[in-house]
């Protein structure tokens, strides 16, 4: 491609692979957010979920790829969830993941599935279905599970009673899925609970799926191991067991930090990228999803940028030559094998991308088009008055 020898052939197959992916935002992303020291509003923000819909379809309106929006419940609760969808479809856009929410209720204060109380595990599972039936009302197929239980302090509550408690809660959703739909587990080392967490990294979560069946599946949120942690090895196993469902990508410098995708580490975006493609993941099977929240930079431009940098990672791990890779590693080139993969890092990708845009009708420039559209000047106009919508809200 590369300028540096790629044939026309070989870029058009790389163009329709491109053309095809799909990546997934968030409602939430949409909506004010911020650290537990502060939420800076912004101007324009949504007041409901109908006005989420219509930043996220101004995302799909310039990047053309990124056509399925992902709610949150309780935050994106409405009374009528076919209205939300057919609001969804009118702007070209539709409903993705239900994400359920068990972890900001006063009852969930020592877990949620994992309580050691009954009732509390009753009412969080009653949440979880709850969350199914909405995937029935709005066409979606996926559930994402995230749960916040865990610990503080050792000998807080009994490590393997929890684990029983959370088997069950998941058998019982699991059981309540219909044709067609699955649910993603994810997991995360730490945060809320700074002891133990009851789902702290991908080999819980993958013991309690592969018990489960096929209809659960691995979610990896990039943001969600510890330092230095390969995400990489993690995606190639997973995805050699038929269990990675899809991503949450965000990126990282310290904890959670829920920054923009590639933002934080490109080079590991793009490793990731290459596992996927090299593991046959590249499929609608695979969600691309982003979970991210924008704290002072502005949202919707934030969405879009965090769009075109998983095309670029892509980009260029489509470009990696796999027969030369292949070769090198068999005669135990390490040099070799490792410029291949450097070579597709190092190529700008740009140009194809924009030149890709331009085939499919959009500007090749999606950040200065959506400046230009006049888009925000009018939600910051519309949307006065009203509760803006926000994570925490
Ligand atoms: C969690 C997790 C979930 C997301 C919430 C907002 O840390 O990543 O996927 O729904 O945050
Ligand atoms: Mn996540």
């Amino acid at each position: 491609m590369t300028e540096s020898g790629q044939s026309e052939s070989g870029k058009a197959l790389i163009k329709d692979e491109l053309r095809r992916q799909r990546i997934e935002t968030p409602s939430w992303a949409y909506g004010n957010s911020g650290t537990r020291f502060k939420v800076f509003a912004q101007q324009g923000v949504p007041r409901d979920p109908y006005e989420k819909l219509a930043d996220a379809a101004q995302v799909h309106r310039h990047t053309g790829v990124a056509p399925t929006v992902a709610l949150h419940i309780p935050w994106d609760k409405v009374d009528d969830y076919a209205d939300l969808a057919r609001h969804a479809s009118d702007l070209g856009v539709a409903i993705g993941a239900v994400n359920s929410n068990v972890f900001q209720d006063d009852d969930y204060k020592l877990g949620s599935v994992t309580h050691p109380d009954p009732a509390v595990r009753k009412k969080a599972l009653g949440h979880l279905l709850e969350c199914v039936d909405i995937m029935d009302r709005t066409g979606s197929d996926t559930l994402k599970l995230w749960f916040s239980d865990g610990t503080n302090y050792p000998g807080q509550d009994d490590i393997r009673a929890r684990q029983d408690r959370l088997a069950e809660a998941l058998a019982a959703v699991y059981e309540r899925l219909g044709e067609g739909q699955r649910f993603l587990l994810e997991y995360k080392l730490f945060e809320p609970a700074f002891y133990m967490t009851d789902l702290p990294d991908w080999g819980a979560a993958y013991a309690h799926c592969l018990k489960l069946g096929p209809k659960a599946q691995v979610v990896v949120d990039t943001g969600h191991h510890a330092p230095g942690t390969n995400i990489e090895f993690i995606v190639a196993f997973l995805l050699r067991e038929g269990k990675l469902g899809g991503f949450d990508f965000n990126s990282r410098f310290y904890a959670d930090d829920d920054l923009m995708v590639g933002a934080a580490d490109p080079f590991q975006l793009f490793r990731i990228m290459y596992e996927v493609i090299r593991g046959g993941g590249y499929t609608a099977e695979t969600a691309f999803m982003l979970d991210q929240c924008h704290n002072i930079e502005p949202k919707i431009p934030g969405q879009i940028r965090s769009v075109m940098n998983v095309q670029e990672a892509t980009a260029k791990a489509l470009l990696v030559d796999r027969d030369a890779l292949a070769a090198a590693q068999r005669e135990g080139d390490v040099l070799g094998a490792n410029a291949a993969l450097m070579d597709a890092y190092n190529t700008d990708v740009r140009p194809l991308l924009a030149e890709l845009r331009e085939e499919m009708g959009l500007d090749p420039d999606p950040m200065a088009a959506y400046a230009r559209s006049g888009y925000f000047e009018k939600i910051a106009a519309e949307r006065v008055g009203g509760a803006q919508a926000g994570w925490g809200a």
